[in-house]
Formats: structure tokens, sequence, C-alpha cells
């Protein structure tokens, strides 16, 4: 098995020093095209460079790094863009051991020749666009929604990515024929690994991810002097709503189906005010799209089955992902590699996260690999995972990446998108 050892000290150092890019505590604000974002990516393209990479920052915001060594070429990433309150290593552990590996390759003598692209895709949270950077690099963006998509705060996307100044900048696209597949090393985002006493997850499969925004009209009037029975209450039929999906979904959901409405807002929103409008999205996932369909059914029977004199309309939201297999060949690789630096104390598991591996995977042979998350804790400030797991997953990684590439024959032809 592999000799190739990766440089933790740097591995560690570049991983703390993409933390202070929109620190907040322990945690990070770091959303796409924030300020610190386009920072970060700036500081990012460098290390790619004096990596010996040809880095660029495209136009949709992905910083890639190409390897100049012909292929077959493994590509690497994740991304460092985050959710609007954050932990410090959902994606970003996985673009930094992405970086490590493409260096600990190109330093030693007998991998030296081997091609490893690296990338941070923008925007897989979606502050815009979720999976913009991946869909983009895949040729599976619609790009007719770049120009209409705004961000949470209302910023057109378009507009931001012109004050980041990559307005007119070439997108980096996929070169067919060059690549034997994606990996991504990834925080688990969960409790299971933490739980059973594992170190490394070899990801089997990624769930798929549907989001709908349920629309509630009433007739916005005085919280005072409106008599009980003349209400049209917006908010109360949301609330009413919300607790008929957590009453519906369990008769019909799947072992692994999830679901959350995370995102909840009544019009005007003042306390001596009958919310005329209010609306909320519906998030649920499962590693099956049939289980997905039988859920957005329902979701739009119990809207037609509210609608009253209180208006309510269910809307599917883009940016459907759909669940996806990892790629056996790339799996038992990944697992080989684990086994050798974590003798039984790896195991292979769904991902209940959504990734840029099930973009990739729709082009290329894909595959990930976890670590823990302490706790089992993500998308929260206080997300964290310890060292030598972080460690031991980058080096895991290189191991993985440096196996494929020397049994890979001359790169399989991409999937057509
Ligand atoms: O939501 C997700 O699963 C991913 O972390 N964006
Ligand atoms: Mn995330
Ligand atoms: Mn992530």
């Amino acid at each position: 098995m592999s000799t190739l050892t990766i440089n933790d000290e740097r591995f560690l150092s570049d991983l703390y020093h993409l933390r202070t890019f929109g620190a907040d505590g322990i945690g990070v604000i770091r959303p796409s095209l924030s300020t610190p974002d386009v920072a970060a990516r700036h500081w990012l393209r460098t290390r790619m460079e004096e990596a010996g990479l040809e880095a660029q920052i495209d136009r949709v915001g992905t910083v890639f790094g190409r390897s100049p060594r012909p292929g077959p070429a493994l590509l690497l990433g994740s991304h460092t863009d985050t959710q609007p309150k954050a932990g410090w290593l959902d994606g970003a552990f996985g673009v930094m051991a992405a970086l490590e590996v493409a260096r600990t390759l190109r330093e030693q003598p007998e991998t030296a020749g081997l091609a490893v692209d690296v990338a941070s895709w923008i925007d897989e949270e979606g502050s815009f666009l979720g999976f913009l950077g991946s869909r983009s690099f895949c040729g599976l963006q619609d790009l007719s929604l770049i120009d209409t998509a705004t961000g949470r705060d209302g910023r057109l996307l378009v507009a931001a990515l012109a004050e980041a100044g990559l307005a007119g900048r070439p997108r980096v696209q996929m070169e067919d024929g060059r690549y034997a597949g994606y990996l991504e090393a990834h925080i688990e985002q969960g409790p299971f690994l933490e739980a059973d006493g594992n170190r490394i997850g070899v990801v089997t499969r990624i769930v798929g991810i549907r989001t709908m925004l349920i629309r509630f009209t009433g007739i916005q009037n005085h919280a005072g002097t409106t008599p009980m029975p003349m209400r049209k209450d917006a908010g109360r039929a949301l609330v009413e709503f919300v607790n008929r999906i957590h009453a519906e979904f369990p008769k019909i959901a799947g072992e692994r189906t999830v679901w959350t409405a995370g995102r909840i807002e009544l019009d005007p929103g003042a306390a001596s005010v009958i919310p005329g409008a209010a609306e909320l999205t519906l998030q649920f996932r499962d590693p099956e799209s049939e289980m997905m369909n039988r859920l957005q059914e329902r979701v739009f029977e119990l809207a037609a089955e509210a609608d009253g004199d209180i208006g309510v309309e269910a809307i599917m939201e883009p940016g459907t992902v759909e669940p996806v297999a990892m790629d056996e060949d790339l799996l038992e690789q990944v697992a080989a590699a684990a086994e050798s630096h974590a003798p039984n104390n790896w195991v292979r598991m769904p991902s209940g996260a959504g990734h840029d591996a099930q973009v990739l995977a729709l082009r290329m042979p894909s595959a990930m690999l976890f670590v823990p998350s302490i706790g089992g804790i993500s998308h929260d400030f206080a997300e964290d995972t310890a060292d030598e797991d972080l460690v031991l997953g980058c080096q895991v990684l290189a191991t993985a990446v440096e196996s494929i590439l020397k049994a890979a024959p001359a790169a399989p032809p991409s999937r057509p998108a």
C-alpha cells in the first residue's frame, strides 16, 4: 500500500487559516460572494498556484486549480461557502484536504507525474443557487437562472458576481476525457461515526433534496379591533399546515426520510397586525426519488385541502437534487485506503447531507469519504472535528488518490450531460 504521507502541519495550518475568513467566535459566517467568501477565494487561488496548479476564479466564483500534468486525472474538491451561521469545516475540510493531496503527490517523485485537479465549488450551500459551481462545471446549470437568482438579502447574483470582479471571466467547464473520477472528503455532519467509534465513513449513496415554498394569503388587519370570527390570519393557517405535515409525513415516510420547515415568514411581522401573508420553506430528503415523489404529492394534496378563505399555494423550488449512488470501483479504493490507515475503524454509510459529489456523479464516477463530527453537530457554530481525524481523513484521501491514479487506464469518456 502507499508510502505517501501528507504534510499534516501544512494541511491543518491552511485549514485553520481558512477559518479566519468570516470568523465569528468558533464558527464562520461566509456565505457565497460575501466579502469574507471572496477574500477566501483569492487566498485559495494563491495557495493553489503555489502548489503548482494553474489556478483561477471563474465567472460564477468557483476556484479551480488544474494540474499541468496530462490525464487521466482525478478531480478533488468541495466548497468553501457556508450556511448563514455555520461551522468551520463543512466544505472547507474537503477543499483543503484536496489541495494537500495535490501538493503531496507533486512533491514525491513516485507520484509527481499524476494529475490531480482541485476545486472549491461556489454556492454549494445555495445562498443564491444551490450547487451552482459544480452544476456550472458539469454543464448542468440552467444559465438563465443565474440572471434572475437573488440571495437571501435580495441581492442579485449577477450583481454580486460583478461586485466581486468576476463578470466576464471564463466559466470553467469539464474537459471531456480528462477525468478518471471525482473524490470529495467531507465531515459527516451527523452522529453515526462518533456513536459507533468509527473514524472514516465510506459513502455509498447521497440523499436527494427537494424544497417547496408554501404561500398563505389572508387579510391583514388590526390585531385588536378585528373580531376573531372575522379574521383571515395567514400566520395561523401556516402553523396549522406545519402541524398537518408533521402529522401526515410519518404515515408515508421511509426509514431515512427527513423533513424540516426551515424558514417561516409572516407579513408584515408586527405584534399588532394580523398577518395577511405568510410563507414557509419545506425541505425533505430521502435516499430514493420515489419516496420524495410521494412526499411532494402529499404536500400538494394538503395544500389543496387547506386552500379556502385563506389561500394556500404550494410551489416546487428550483434546485432539486436527486439521490445518487457512489461509484463502486472508486468506493472500493477508498475503503481499501481506509482499511490501510484505520483497520476495522471505518464503515460504509449513506449521506444524509447533500454534496457537490451528487452533481459530479452525473458526469463522472464519484466517491466520498467522511470524518466524524463531534456530537454530530453541523450547520452550527459548534461544528467541530478532532485534528487527528481531519489528518486521518486527508491521509486516506491521498492514499486512495494514489492508488486510483496508478491503476487508471486512459480516462473513460465522461458521461453526457
Ligand atoms: O444541506 C446540505 O445537505 C448541505 O450541507 N448543503
Ligand atoms: Mn452544508
Ligand atoms: Mn457541505
